[in-house]
């Protein structure tokens, strides 16, 4: 078998395993409701803000939609068939950065969907630990993240890391409350004189926030409501 097809694979592999883990997402956040399922009348109304590789994208100050909580953030997203943003290579991350300064004042951070694996016993798997540096995933598409202390440099179609250099308690996501988990990521702008960057914080927070197109929720709401235009 070629490389590449053994690395694809490898890949499809670990994405497999983790979706048990990651499906337990829907009851992750502490006494707070299931994540929603997608309203054909929002999905087919829903503001699109921006395109890029056949996604359409919503920032929530630009929809006039408040600042909210990471899993109500999610909700938002899914009743319009979207979820909260992946940057999933070099390029989206860089047009999310440059967005990130129209919806945020400086030292403020907007919602990702960005998640660490930390709410149940899959959580403990060896693979995902140090949970710090392994636990990290896009809560949609549902895929790791690579290991947050993993450098890349910049490079326009494959997956990066971005966290800052710097925080209240060191290089990020460091886990710097010590009552709560960090484990939420937002792009800060300049949190820390650290420019437009990723950071761990608490997922009760309310902030500002972009959806993403889902192709998931988009082909639910499509497969029952034929012709509905999404
Ligand atoms: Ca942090």
């Amino acid at each position: 078998m070629a490389d590449s097809q053994l690395a694809m694979r490898q890949t499809l592999a670990v994405t497999v395993a983790v979706c048990a883990a990651l499906a337990a997402l829907a009851s992750a956040d502490d006494n707070k409701p299931q994540l929603s399922l997608p309203k054909a009348n929002l999905c087919s109304n829903r503001q699109k803000h921006f395109f890029h590789r056949g996604h359409s994208y919503l920032f929530s100050w630009r929809a006039n939609a408040q600042p909210e909580t990471w899993f109500h953030a999610r909700n938002y997203c899914r009743d319009r068939c979207m979820d909260l943003v992946s940057m999933e290579t070099g390029e989206e991350n860089e047009l999310m950065k440059n967005i990130v300064q129209e919806g945020t004042r400086n030292g403020q951070s907007i919602w990702t969907s960005g998640r660490l694996c930390n709410f149940n016993d899959d959580c403990k798997r060896p693979d995902l630990n140090p949970i710090r540096i392994n636990g990290w995933f896009w809560a949609t598409p549902r895929v790791r993240m690579l290991p947050s202390d993993q450098k890349t440099p910049f490079s326009a179609n494959r997956a990066v890391n971005d966290w800052s250099s710097a925080g209240r308690c060191g290089a990020q996501p460091d886990q710097c409350d010590n009552r709560v988990d960090e484990a939420c990521m937002t792009i800060g702008n300049n949190l820390f004189g650290d420019g437009i960057k990723w950071h761990d914080e608490t997922c009760h927070l309310q902030k500002h926030f972009i959806c993403e197109d889902s192709d998931e929720l988009i082909n639910f709401v499509r497969f029952n409501n034929r012709g509905l235009n999404l």
